[in-house]
Protein backbone atom coordinates (compact mmCIF):
# COMPACT_ATOMS: atom_id res chain seq x y z
CA UNK A 1 0.00 0.00 0.00
CA UNK A 2 1.46 3.25 -0.86
CA UNK A 3 0.53 6.77 -0.82
CA UNK A 4 -0.57 8.44 -4.14
CA UNK A 5 -1.66 11.50 -3.64
CA UNK A 6 -1.87 13.89 -0.88
CA UNK A 7 -4.45 17.15 -0.95
CA UNK A 8 -4.27 20.13 1.64
CA UNK A 9 -8.00 21.85 1.16
CA UNK A 10 -8.54 25.11 2.58
CA UNK A 11 -11.81 25.48 3.62
CA UNK A 12 -13.47 27.98 5.62
CA UNK A 13 -16.44 27.90 7.91
CA UNK A 14 -18.22 30.89 10.15
CA UNK A 15 -18.80 30.22 13.64
CA UNK A 16 -22.37 30.85 14.76
CA UNK A 17 -20.54 31.97 18.25
CA UNK A 18 -17.26 33.58 17.90
CA UNK A 19 -14.93 32.29 20.86
CA UNK A 20 -12.70 35.09 22.69
CA UNK A 21 -10.18 34.29 24.62
CA UNK A 22 -6.49 35.98 26.27
CA UNK A 23 -4.40 34.91 23.19
CA UNK A 24 -6.92 35.63 20.53
CA UNK A 25 -10.75 34.99 18.99
CA UNK A 26 -11.79 32.74 16.32
CA UNK A 27 -14.64 34.45 14.59
CA UNK A 28 -14.40 31.24 11.85
CA UNK A 29 -12.56 28.44 10.97
CA UNK A 30 -9.79 28.89 8.41
CA UNK A 31 -8.48 25.05 8.26
CA UNK A 32 -6.87 22.62 6.41
CA UNK A 33 -8.08 19.59 5.40
CA UNK A 34 -5.56 16.54 4.98
CA UNK A 35 -6.36 13.80 2.46
CA UNK A 36 -4.66 10.90 1.76
CA UNK A 37 -5.03 8.51 -1.53
CA UNK A 38 -3.41 5.24 -1.56
CA UNK A 39 -2.83 3.50 -4.57
CA UNK A 40 -5.37 1.13 -3.61
CA UNK A 41 -7.90 3.71 -3.66
CA UNK A 42 -8.13 4.35 0.22
CA UNK A 43 -9.02 7.72 1.69
CA UNK A 44 -7.56 8.75 5.09
CA UNK A 45 -8.65 12.49 6.01
CA UNK A 46 -7.78 15.06 9.19
CA UNK A 47 -8.66 18.55 9.92
CA UNK A 48 -5.76 21.00 10.32
CA UNK A 49 -6.81 23.73 12.55
CA UNK A 50 -3.67 26.73 12.07
CA UNK A 51 -3.67 28.62 15.18
CA UNK A 52 -1.00 31.66 14.46
CA UNK A 53 -1.50 32.95 17.99
CA UNK A 54 -0.44 29.34 19.21
CA UNK A 55 1.86 27.67 17.13
CA UNK A 56 2.65 30.28 14.27
CA UNK A 57 1.17 28.19 11.88
CA UNK A 58 -1.36 29.70 9.04
CA UNK A 59 -3.32 27.98 6.93
CA UNK A 60 -1.00 29.12 3.78
CA UNK A 61 2.06 27.72 5.66
CA UNK A 62 0.09 24.69 6.19
CA UNK A 63 -0.89 24.69 2.84
CA UNK A 64 3.07 25.21 2.23
CA UNK A 65 4.19 22.59 3.89
CA UNK A 66 2.03 20.02 3.05
CA UNK A 67 2.23 20.35 -0.79
CA UNK A 68 6.02 20.85 -0.29
CA UNK A 69 8.31 19.20 2.10
CA UNK A 70 5.74 17.03 3.64
CA UNK A 71 4.29 15.55 0.46
CA UNK A 72 7.72 14.70 -1.06
CA UNK A 73 8.06 12.71 2.39
CA UNK A 74 4.73 11.07 2.12
CA UNK A 75 4.26 9.97 -1.83
CA UNK A 76 5.28 6.49 -2.68
CA UNK A 77 5.76 5.95 1.48
CA UNK A 78 3.58 2.83 2.96
CA UNK A 79 1.11 4.31 5.47
CA UNK A 80 1.73 1.12 7.99
CA UNK A 81 5.81 2.81 8.01
CA UNK A 82 4.53 5.57 10.38
CA UNK A 83 7.69 5.67 12.60
CA UNK A 84 9.54 6.22 9.03
CA UNK A 85 7.46 9.00 8.16
CA UNK A 86 7.81 10.64 11.44
CA UNK A 87 11.58 10.17 11.29
CA UNK A 88 11.49 11.98 7.87
CA UNK A 89 8.86 14.74 9.47
CA UNK A 90 10.93 15.70 12.22
CA UNK A 91 13.57 17.01 9.98
CA UNK A 92 11.57 19.93 9.49
CA UNK A 93 11.00 21.92 12.97
CA UNK A 94 7.88 23.21 13.92
CA UNK A 95 4.71 23.22 12.04
CA UNK A 96 3.00 20.89 14.53
CA UNK A 97 -0.51 21.01 13.61
CA UNK A 98 0.36 20.08 9.98
CA UNK A 99 2.42 16.76 11.03
CA UNK A 100 -0.28 16.10 14.14
CA UNK A 101 -2.89 16.03 10.86
CA UNK A 102 -0.79 13.47 9.26
CA UNK A 103 -0.70 11.23 11.83
CA UNK A 104 -4.14 10.70 12.10
CA UNK A 105 -4.83 10.57 8.42
CA UNK A 106 -2.38 7.82 8.39
CA UNK A 107 -4.07 6.03 11.07
CA UNK A 108 -7.49 6.48 9.46
CA UNK A 109 -5.76 4.96 6.40
CA UNK A 110 -4.69 2.09 8.68
CA UNK A 111 -7.91 1.57 10.14
CA UNK A 112 -9.54 1.60 6.88
CA UNK A 113 -7.36 -0.76 5.47
CA UNK A 114 -7.92 -3.40 8.02
CA UNK A 115 -11.73 -2.78 8.10
CA UNK A 116 -11.52 -1.98 12.03
CA UNK A 117 -11.98 1.56 13.96
CA UNK A 118 -8.65 3.33 15.08
CA UNK A 119 -10.30 3.25 18.90
CA UNK A 120 -9.90 -0.15 18.66
CA UNK A 121 -6.60 -0.37 17.05
CA UNK A 122 -4.89 2.26 19.83
CA UNK A 123 -6.66 0.45 22.74
CA UNK A 124 -10.46 0.39 22.79
CA UNK A 125 -10.68 1.50 25.98
CA UNK A 126 -13.92 3.03 27.15
CA UNK A 127 -17.07 3.41 24.71
CA UNK A 128 -17.55 7.16 25.59
CA UNK A 129 -15.56 9.92 26.91
CA UNK A 130 -17.70 12.71 29.16
CA UNK A 131 -17.52 16.18 28.08
CA UNK A 132 -15.93 19.17 29.20
CA UNK A 133 -16.83 22.31 27.61
CA UNK A 134 -14.66 25.36 27.53
CA UNK A 135 -16.82 29.00 27.59
CA UNK A 136 -15.06 32.03 26.20
CA UNK A 137 -14.93 35.49 27.23
CA UNK A 138 -18.16 36.77 27.61
CA UNK A 139 -19.51 39.32 30.75
CA UNK A 140 -20.19 36.80 34.10
CA UNK A 141 -24.13 36.53 33.23
CA UNK A 142 -23.44 35.51 29.68
CA UNK A 143 -21.32 33.00 31.15
CA UNK A 144 -23.02 31.52 33.63
CA UNK A 145 -26.27 31.38 31.09
CA UNK A 146 -23.80 29.52 28.38
CA UNK A 147 -23.24 26.41 31.48
CA UNK A 148 -26.21 26.54 32.43
CA UNK A 149 -27.58 25.75 29.33
CA UNK A 150 -24.76 23.00 28.24
CA UNK A 151 -25.76 21.09 31.47
CA UNK A 152 -29.68 21.64 30.45
CA UNK A 153 -29.21 20.86 26.93
CA UNK A 154 -26.18 18.09 26.67
CA UNK A 155 -25.69 17.17 30.42
CA UNK A 156 -22.30 18.68 30.49
CA UNK A 157 -20.98 19.14 33.97
CA UNK A 158 -17.54 20.05 33.66
CA UNK A 159 -16.44 23.80 32.40
CA UNK A 160 -13.17 25.01 31.32
CA UNK A 161 -13.35 28.98 31.93
CA UNK A 162 -11.15 31.44 29.83
CA UNK A 163 -9.87 33.76 31.82
CA UNK A 164 -6.48 36.34 31.54
CA UNK A 165 -8.39 39.85 31.62
CA UNK A 166 -7.62 42.95 33.19
CA UNK A 167 -8.49 44.37 35.97
CA UNK A 168 -8.05 40.94 37.41
CA UNK A 169 -11.88 41.50 38.78
CA UNK A 170 -13.22 41.03 36.05
CA UNK A 171 -12.63 37.26 35.89
CA UNK A 172 -12.74 36.72 39.37
CA UNK A 173 -15.85 37.91 39.60
CA UNK A 174 -16.80 35.47 36.76
CA UNK A 175 -15.55 32.19 38.80
CA UNK A 176 -17.67 33.62 41.37
CA UNK A 177 -20.53 33.82 39.69
CA UNK A 178 -20.67 30.54 38.05
CA UNK A 179 -19.63 28.80 41.74
CA UNK A 180 -22.50 30.39 42.97
CA UNK A 181 -25.39 29.56 40.18
CA UNK A 182 -24.24 26.03 39.19
CA UNK A 183 -24.58 22.91 41.90
CA UNK A 184 -21.43 22.22 44.11
CA UNK A 185 -20.69 19.54 41.65
CA UNK A 186 -20.01 20.96 38.99
CA UNK A 187 -16.63 21.33 37.76
CA UNK A 188 -14.46 24.36 37.09
CA UNK A 189 -11.24 24.72 36.04
CA UNK A 190 -9.18 27.86 34.12
CA UNK A 191 -6.91 28.63 31.02
CA UNK A 192 -5.36 32.11 30.83
CA UNK A 193 -3.76 31.33 27.31
CA UNK A 194 -0.62 33.05 29.12
CA UNK A 195 -2.93 35.99 30.08
CA UNK A 196 -1.27 37.13 33.11
CA UNK A 197 1.99 37.54 34.87
CA UNK A 198 3.20 34.88 37.58
CA UNK A 199 2.04 37.37 40.25
CA UNK A 200 -1.15 38.15 38.53
CA UNK A 201 -2.11 34.37 38.61
CA UNK A 202 -0.76 33.84 42.15
CA UNK A 203 -3.21 36.56 43.14
CA UNK A 204 -6.04 35.16 41.73
CA UNK A 205 -5.64 31.93 42.66
CA UNK A 206 -5.78 33.50 46.07
CA UNK A 207 -8.71 35.30 45.63
CA UNK A 208 -10.60 32.19 43.91
CA UNK A 209 -9.32 29.46 46.97
CA UNK A 210 -12.48 29.54 48.24
CA UNK A 211 -13.98 28.17 45.03
CA UNK A 212 -13.19 24.22 44.65
CA UNK A 213 -11.35 25.07 41.43
CA UNK A 214 -9.31 22.19 40.00
CA UNK A 215 -7.18 23.04 37.34
CA UNK A 216 -5.42 26.24 36.06
CA UNK A 217 -3.81 26.15 32.55
CA UNK A 218 -1.01 28.09 31.27
CA UNK A 219 -1.93 31.21 33.80
CA UNK A 220 1.09 32.79 32.70
CA UNK A 221 3.70 32.54 29.78
CA UNK A 222 6.10 29.42 31.01
CA UNK A 223 9.34 31.03 28.49
CA UNK A 224 9.76 33.16 32.25
CA UNK A 225 10.71 30.36 34.02
CA UNK A 226 11.24 31.56 37.14
CA UNK A 227 7.98 33.40 37.36
CA UNK A 228 6.38 29.82 36.31
CA UNK A 229 8.18 27.70 38.74
CA UNK A 230 7.11 29.79 41.45
CA UNK A 231 3.75 29.96 40.90
CA UNK A 232 3.85 26.34 40.29
CA UNK A 233 5.50 25.78 43.75
CA UNK A 234 2.96 28.25 45.87
CA UNK A 235 -0.17 26.89 44.00
CA UNK A 236 -2.69 24.50 45.52
CA UNK A 237 -4.18 23.03 42.23
CA UNK A 238 -2.38 21.52 39.46
CA UNK A 239 -1.01 23.75 36.74
CA UNK A 240 -1.45 22.56 33.19
CA UNK A 241 0.85 23.17 30.49
CA UNK A 242 -1.03 23.58 26.99
CA UNK A 243 0.57 25.62 24.32
CA UNK A 244 3.78 25.61 26.23
CA UNK A 245 3.29 21.24 26.04
CA UNK A 246 3.26 21.16 22.08
CA UNK A 247 5.47 18.21 21.67
CA UNK A 248 6.62 15.42 23.90
CA UNK A 249 10.12 17.12 24.54
CA UNK A 250 8.04 20.46 25.24
CA UNK A 251 6.05 18.21 27.65
CA UNK A 252 9.01 16.35 29.48
CA UNK A 253 10.58 19.43 29.73
CA UNK A 254 8.03 21.67 31.15
CA UNK A 255 7.16 18.93 33.64
CA UNK A 256 10.70 18.37 34.57
CA UNK A 257 11.90 21.65 35.18
CA UNK A 258 8.92 22.56 37.58
CA UNK A 259 6.94 24.94 34.47
CA UNK A 260 4.09 22.65 35.16
CA UNK A 261 2.16 19.75 36.96
CA UNK A 262 -0.29 18.83 34.50
CA UNK A 263 -0.79 18.17 31.04
CA UNK A 264 -3.13 18.91 28.32
CA UNK A 265 -2.78 16.64 25.02
CA UNK A 266 -4.18 17.87 21.69
CA UNK A 267 -4.27 15.28 19.11
CA UNK A 268 -4.67 18.48 16.66
CA UNK A 269 -1.13 19.03 17.54
CA UNK A 270 0.34 15.52 18.31
CA UNK A 271 -1.93 13.08 16.04
CA UNK A 272 -1.79 10.00 17.96
CA UNK A 273 1.24 8.11 17.83
CA UNK A 274 2.94 11.59 19.36
CA UNK A 275 -0.16 11.86 22.26
CA UNK A 276 0.34 8.29 23.13
CA UNK A 277 3.69 8.42 24.02
CA UNK A 278 3.04 12.13 25.82
CA UNK A 279 0.37 9.86 27.36
CA UNK A 280 2.72 7.31 28.76
CA UNK A 281 4.76 9.67 29.94
CA UNK A 282 2.02 11.54 32.12
CA UNK A 283 1.01 8.25 33.15
CA UNK A 284 4.05 7.36 34.40
CA UNK A 285 4.98 10.47 36.59
CA UNK A 286 1.01 10.04 37.61
CA UNK A 287 0.43 13.72 35.88
CA UNK A 288 -3.29 14.73 35.52
CA UNK A 289 -4.50 14.79 31.62
CA UNK A 290 -6.69 16.82 30.07
CA UNK A 291 -7.72 15.96 26.77
CA UNK A 292 -7.88 19.43 24.92
CA UNK A 293 -9.59 20.97 22.03
CA UNK A 294 -7.96 22.97 19.30
CA UNK A 295 -11.35 25.00 18.84
CA UNK A 296 -11.81 21.85 16.87
CA UNK A 297 -14.41 20.67 14.07
CA UNK A 298 -16.27 18.03 14.02
CA UNK A 299 -13.72 15.89 12.52
CA UNK A 300 -10.86 16.92 14.88
CA UNK A 301 -13.26 16.29 17.65
CA UNK A 302 -13.91 12.76 16.67
CA UNK A 303 -10.32 11.95 16.61
CA UNK A 304 -9.82 13.48 20.07
CA UNK A 305 -12.19 11.11 21.24
CA UNK A 306 -11.00 8.45 18.92
CA UNK A 307 -7.56 8.64 21.03
CA UNK A 308 -8.76 9.97 24.38
CA UNK A 309 -11.22 6.60 24.60
CA UNK A 310 -8.94 4.21 23.64
CA UNK A 311 -6.71 4.45 26.92
CA UNK A 312 -7.51 4.60 30.82
CA UNK A 313 -5.30 7.48 31.51
CA UNK A 314 -6.96 9.26 28.85
CA UNK A 315 -10.61 8.16 30.16
CA UNK A 316 -10.44 9.17 33.42
CA UNK A 317 -11.03 13.14 32.87
CA UNK A 318 -13.80 14.75 30.57
CA UNK A 319 -12.65 15.90 27.38
CA UNK A 320 -12.90 19.26 25.83
CA UNK A 321 -15.35 17.91 22.78
CA UNK A 322 -18.02 20.51 22.57
CA UNK A 323 -16.93 23.71 20.89
CA UNK A 324 -17.70 22.48 17.26
CA UNK A 325 -21.12 22.95 18.82
CA UNK A 326 -20.09 26.98 17.92
CA UNK A 327 -19.82 26.48 14.34
CA UNK A 328 -22.29 27.26 12.09
CA UNK A 329 -22.19 24.04 10.20
CA UNK A 330 -18.93 21.20 9.83
CA UNK A 331 -17.55 19.12 7.07
CA UNK A 332 -19.26 15.61 8.92
CA UNK A 333 -22.33 13.75 7.46
CA UNK A 334 -22.72 11.87 10.65
CA UNK A 335 -23.03 14.62 13.46
CA UNK A 336 -21.35 13.93 16.46
CA UNK A 337 -23.74 13.95 19.42
CA UNK A 338 -23.25 14.91 23.31
CA UNK A 339 -25.73 13.19 25.34
CA UNK A 340 -25.55 12.74 29.08
CA UNK A 341 -22.84 14.94 29.05
CA UNK A 342 -20.97 12.09 27.20
CA UNK A 343 -19.53 10.94 23.52
CA UNK A 344 -19.76 7.99 21.69
CA UNK A 345 -16.13 6.59 20.14
CA UNK A 346 -16.60 5.95 17.03
CA UNK A 347 -17.46 2.41 16.26
CA UNK A 348 -17.17 2.32 12.00
CA UNK A 349 -13.12 2.04 10.63
CA UNK A 350 -10.67 4.32 10.63
CA UNK A 351 -10.56 7.25 12.58
CA UNK A 352 -14.63 7.60 12.21
CA UNK A 353 -14.88 10.84 10.70
CA UNK A 354 -17.18 10.45 7.47
CA UNK A 355 -16.79 13.45 5.39
CA UNK A 356 -19.76 14.86 3.88
CA UNK A 357 -18.64 15.96 0.08
CA UNK A 358 -21.39 18.34 -0.52
CA UNK A 359 -20.44 19.93 2.62
CA UNK A 360 -17.12 20.40 1.31
CA UNK A 361 -17.53 21.10 -1.98
CA UNK A 362 -19.48 24.54 -0.01
CA UNK A 363 -16.96 25.52 1.76
CA UNK A 364 -13.51 24.72 0.03
CA UNK A 365 -11.90 27.83 -1.10
CA UNK A 366 -9.49 26.73 -3.94
CA UNK A 367 -12.29 26.68 -6.10
CA UNK A 368 -12.05 23.15 -6.79
C1 LIG B 1 -7.08 26.22 24.68
O1 LIG B 1 -7.12 25.27 25.44
O2 LIG B 1 -6.20 27.06 24.86
C2 LIG B 1 -7.43 28.48 22.50
C3 LIG B 1 -6.24 28.72 21.89
C4 LIG B 1 -5.75 27.50 21.44
O3 LIG B 1 -4.71 27.27 20.82
O4 LIG B 1 -6.60 26.51 21.79
C5 LIG B 1 -7.75 27.06 22.39
C6 LIG B 1 -8.13 26.36 23.62
MG1 LIG C 1 -5.41 25.98 26.69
Amino acid sequence: MKIERVEAIPYRIPMSKPLHFASGAVHQVDHVLIRLTTDDGIVGIADVPPRPFTYGETPASVIAILTGIFREILIGADPRDRSRIHSRLARTVGNQTAKGGIDIALWDVIGKSLGQPVHRLLGGYAPSLRVSHMIGFASGEEMVDEAQQYIEEYGIRTFKIKVGRRPLALDIDVCRALREALDSDIELYLDANRGWTASEALQVLDATSDLGLTFFEEPDDAKEVLGRRRLVQLSRIPIVADESASTLGDAAREIQTGGATALSIKTARTGFTESQKILAYAEALGLDVIMGNQIDTQVGSTATVTFGAAFEYSSRRPAELSNFLDLADDLIATRLTIRDGSVSAPTVPGVGADLDESKLAEYRLDGK
